[in-house]
C-alpha cells in the first residue's frame, strides 16, 4: 500500500487489461471492511447494479426452445451470486412477436411464449424474497404514429397501464424510443427543415433532417412527468428512459430537474454510441466521454453507464474480449448505476447467424446481402450457462436462434471454477461498489491518456481509491505516487 497526501491509497494497477483483475483480487481481499459496506444508498436504484435480461435468450424452463419467465425465476439465486439488485426484462407483454415483444398487441397480458400472470407474479414474489427488483419494460411509442392516439383518452389509458403493473407489484419502468412519442398533428402536411451542419448530404438518412415535428415535442415531456407523478406516488420504484439523441442536450431533457424531475435517469449511450471500436477507447476518451454527461447533466441528478445492449454489438465484439473486464471496472467503479446486458459478465461475444436462421425483422428485411449490417440476433442468442448441450439454456432440439458455439470454454460454470474469469472479477467489482467510498464518495481523474485513464474515488475518512485501466494492448508504467489536483472542470472535484 502507498501513502499520498495523508490518504492510504489502495492501487489497481493493470499492466494488461485481464493483469488488472489479478491486482483487483488482491486488493479487494485486503480492504474488505464489513462494518463498512453496510451504508449504502437508500433507493435500490442508486445503490445497486442492473442486470439487461433478453427473457427468449435467458433460461428456457420447459424446454420449448425459447426462454420463458419461469426460466427467469430458476436462475434467481444467479443474480445473487453475481451481485445485481435488478434485473430489466425486455418485454413478455402480449404480441405478435413482429418485433420480438416490441410491438405489444395488450399491455395487460403477458405473452403465453413467456408464460402466464401466474408466473409473472411467481417471478416478483421469489425475485423480492432475494432482495432482486424487477424492472418492465414499457412500449408506447409504437401506437403513437397516428396522432389520435395520444387524445386525452389514450394518455389515460397508458397511465392505467403503469398503474396496472405498479399495483402488481413491479419495481420500476424503462421507457422505450420515449423521445418518438409524440408527433404534430399534420405530420404529413410539413416538412422538417435541413439539420444544420450535420454533413449529411443524402436526403434518405434519418439524420438529414431536424426532426423538430416528430421528436422531442413539448407533449413527450408533460406525458413523461405525468408519469414519473405516477411512479412518485408508490414507495421506492424506478422510472428510467430510453432516447438515443446526438444532441447531449436533448438527452438530458429527460431527466427534468431537481425541482421538477420527469425520470430518474435517462440511460447514458455514450459509451456505446461515441465508441465504435477499438481504437475510439483510449484513457481521453473515457474520461471526455464521462465529462460529458456530468457537465451536461442537471445537478442534484443521478448519472449512469452503459457498455451494451440488445440492440448494439457485444462489447468484446466492438473492443476486442481483453477490455471487458477493464471496461465492466470502468462502469461499476464510477459513481452512478451501471447496466449490464446478459452475458457481458462472461464475455460472450456476437454470434454468425445465417440468412436462414436469423430471426430479427431488421435483418431479414435487408436480404441475404446485408443482413449482417442490420440485423441484431448476434447479440442475442441464448446465455451460456455450462457445457451441456445448448450450453444449458434448453433442452429441447432446436433452439429459437443458434447458441454459439464457442460455449463449451465460455460459460458461466467454467468462469466459476477457475481462478481467474470475467466473471469472477465482475463479482468481485459488484462487493466492492458496495462500499461507502464507492456509493456516495467523490470523482476525480488523475491521469487520461490515449493508454491510460485513472480515476479516484474518495469519501470522509473511508478508504480511498485509485483506480488504473489500461485501455492499450501493451504494458505501460504510469507514475501514481503524485496525486495531480483535478484538471477538468470543477464539478468532477464534487461529491455527487
Ligand atoms: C471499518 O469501517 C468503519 C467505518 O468506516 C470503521 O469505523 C472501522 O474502524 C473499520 N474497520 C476496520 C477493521 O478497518
Ligand atoms: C415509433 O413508432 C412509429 C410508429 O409506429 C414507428 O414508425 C417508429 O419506427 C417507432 N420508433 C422507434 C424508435 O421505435
Ligand atoms: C433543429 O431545430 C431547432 C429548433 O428550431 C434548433 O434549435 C436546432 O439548433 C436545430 N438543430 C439542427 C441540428 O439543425
Ligand atoms: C400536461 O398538460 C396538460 C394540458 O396543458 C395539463 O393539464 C397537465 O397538468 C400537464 N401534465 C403535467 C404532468 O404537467
Ligand atoms: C425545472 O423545470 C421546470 C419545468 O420545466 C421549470 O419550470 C423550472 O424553472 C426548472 N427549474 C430550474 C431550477 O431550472
Ligand atoms: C474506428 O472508428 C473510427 C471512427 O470513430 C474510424 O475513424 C476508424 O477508421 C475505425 N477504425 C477501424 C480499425 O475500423
Ligand atoms: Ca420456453
Amino acid at each position: 500500500m502507498m501513502k499520498f497526501c495523508s490518504l492510504s491509497l489502495l492501487t489497481f494497477v493493470g499492466v494488461f487489461a485481464n493483469i488488472c483483475a489479478s491486482s483487483l483480487h488482491n486488493v479487494y481481499q485486503r480492504s474488505v471492511n464489513e462494518t463498512e459496506t453496510k451504508e449504502t444508498q437508500d433507493e435500490f436504484w442508486k445503490r445497486g447494479i442492473i442486470l439487461q435480461i433478453y427473457p427468449r435468450s435467458y433460461y428456457d424452463y420447459n424446454g420449448d426452445g425459447t426462454g420463458d419467465i419461469r426460466g427467469i425465476i430458476a436462475k434467481a439465486d444467479y443474480f445473487v451470486e453475481l451481485g445485481v439488485e435488478m434485473v430489466w426484462l425486455t418485454p413478455i407483454l402480449q404480441s405478435p412477436m413482429k418485433d420480438f415483444g416490441y410491438d405489444i398487441s395488450d399491455f395487460k397480458e403477458i405473452d403465453p411464449i413467456f408464460g402466464s400472470m401466474e408466473d409473472y407474479e411467481n417471478l416478483l414474489k421469489e425475485l423480492h424474497d432475494k432482495g432482486i427488483k424487477v424492472i418492465f419494460d414499457f412500449v408506447p411509442n409504437h401506437t403513437s404514429d397516428q396522432h389520435e392516439w395520444f387524445q386525452k383518452k389514450v394518455v389515460e389509458e397508458m397511465d392505467n397501464v403503469f398503474r396496472f403493473w405498479l399495483d402488481k407489484g413491479v419495481d420500476g419502468f424503462r421507457v422505450d424510443a420515449l423521445k418518438h412519442l409524440v408527433e404534430v398533428e399534420d405530420v404529413y402536411g410539413a416538412d422538417e427543415p435541413v439539420a444544420e451542419d450535420s454533413e449529411i448530404t443524402d436526403p434518405t438518412q434519418y439524420s438529414y433532417l431536424n426532426h423538430t415535428l416528430t421528436v422531442n415535442l413539448p407533449e413527450t415531456f408533460n406525458i413523461t412527468r405525468g408519469w414519473y407523478e405516477i411512479l412518485d406516488s408508490y414507495d421506492d420504484r424506478l422510472m428510467m428512459t430510453e432516447v438515443y439523441d446526438d444532441d447531449i442536450r436533448e438527452m438530458m431533457r429527460y431527466y427534468g430537474n431537481e425541482s421538477y424531475p420527469i425520470s430518474d435517469f435517462t440511460f447514458n449511450f455514450l459509451l456505446i454510441t461515441k465508441l465504435t471500436n477499438r481504437s475510439d477507447v483510449t484513457g481521453t476518451n473515457l474520461k471526455n466521454l464521462v465529462d460529458l454527461w456530468m457537465d451536461n447533466m442537471p445537478s442534484g441528478r443521478w448519472p449512469n453507464w452503459v457498455l451494451g445492449n440488445h440492440d448494439n454489438k457485444r462489447v468484446s465484439s466492438r473492443f476486442g474480449v481483453d477490455l471487458i473486464d477493464a471496461l465492466n471496472m470502468f462502469i461499476l467503479l464510477l459513481p452512478g448505476t451501471p447496466t449490464t446486458y446478459y452475458g457481458e459478465e462472461i464475455g460472450m461475444v456476437d454470434t454468425y447467424i445465417s440468412y436462414e436462421d436469423t430471426q430479427d425483422p431488421a435483418g431479414c428485411n435487408n436480404g441475404p446481402e446485408h443482413y449482417t449490417e442490420t440485423s441484431r440476433d448476434p447479440v442475442r442468442t441464448p446465455m451460456q450457462w455450462d457445457e451441456s448441450q445448448n450450453a444449458g439454456f434448453s433442452t429441447s432440439e432446436n433452439t429459437w436462434i443458434p447458441v454459439n458455439e464457442n460455449y463449451p470454454g465460455l460459460n458461466v460454470q467454467v468462469e466459476n471454477s477457475v481462478e481467474q474469469s470475467h466473471l469472477l472479477v465482475y463479482k468481485e467489482l459488484a462487493k466492492l461498489r458496495l462500499k461507502k467510498t464507492f456509493q456516495f464518495g467523490e470523482l476525480e481523474f488523475q491521469t487520461a491518456t490515449d493508454e491510460v485513464v485513472a480515476f479516484v474515488r474518495s469519501y470522509e475518512d473511508s478508504q480511498t481509491y485509485l483506480i488504473v485501466i489500461n485501455t492499450s494492448p501493451e504494458e505501460v508504467t504510469i507514475d501514481v505516487s503524485e496525486r495531480k489536483r483535478c484538471t477538468s472542470r470543477k464539478r468532477n472535484c464534487n461529491p455527487w
